[in-house]
């Protein structure tokens, strides 16, 4: 058993409704992989990589699961189309409904052609690393040992410069108990 390290994005309606409604959604429905032990806050952030598309909302949760890499990958690929999720067409880094991104496993490191793991643009990108640090600042990297926090640190000196692009939001739908996710979390 491993916990992994989940990062939800989505800026386009999907059948369960808003982003919002999407996440809570898709949440709950991770939990069937394993064992949901931690959430992150849900964040409001802005686009990287294509500018012309609507703000995201994410979040990170941690996955207890006896699932490995590539079976965990297939399951999440499978919930994506489940929320509507259509890879046939759309720009790289473009619009979605759902997308669902290893971000980090506990111990462990892959380095495949369509798997690698720690998430090869982890360390690049506010959007995933803030709520991840949010939930476990002390995990690390497999490889090098670096931690969360000092990936966080790295990328933003002055965390004021973060707060812009990647704000928490409060929204009930998020809210255990309410739909949200199936824990207390940690936030
Ligand atoms: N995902 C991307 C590309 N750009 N920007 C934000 N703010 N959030 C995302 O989840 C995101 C992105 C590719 O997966
Ligand atoms: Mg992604
Ligand atoms: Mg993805």
């Amino acid at each position: 058993m491993r916990t992994a390290y989940i990062g939800m994005g989505a800026n386009l309606p999907s059948p369960a409704g808003s982003p919002a409604a999407t996440l809570a959604a898709a949440v709950r429905r991770l939990g069937t992989l394993g064992r949901i032990t931690a959430h992150s806050s849900l964040y409001s952030t802005e686009p990287i990589g294509f500018t012309g598309q609507p703000r995201f909302l994410n979040a990170v949760v941690a996955l207890q699961t006896n699932l490995a890499p590539r079976p965990l990958l297939e399951a999440l690929l499978a919930i994506e189309r489940e929320f509507g999720r259509d890879r046939s067409r759309g720009i790289l880094n473009g619009p979605r409904s759902l997308d669902l991104d290893i971000l980090l496993i506990e111990g462990l490191a892959v380095s495949e052609p369509d798997l690698e793991i720690p998430h090869p643009r982890l360390a690049e990108r506010g959007f995933a690393l803030i709520p991840l640090a949010e939930i476990a600042p002390q995990a690390r990297d497999p490889r090098t040992g670096t931690t969360v926090a000092q990936w966080l640190q790295r990328l933003f000196p002055n965390p004021a410069d973060a707060l812009q692009s990647v704000a928490a939001i409060q929204s009930d739908l998020w809210r255990p108990g309410a739909g949200g996710p199936p824990c207390a979390g940690q936030s």
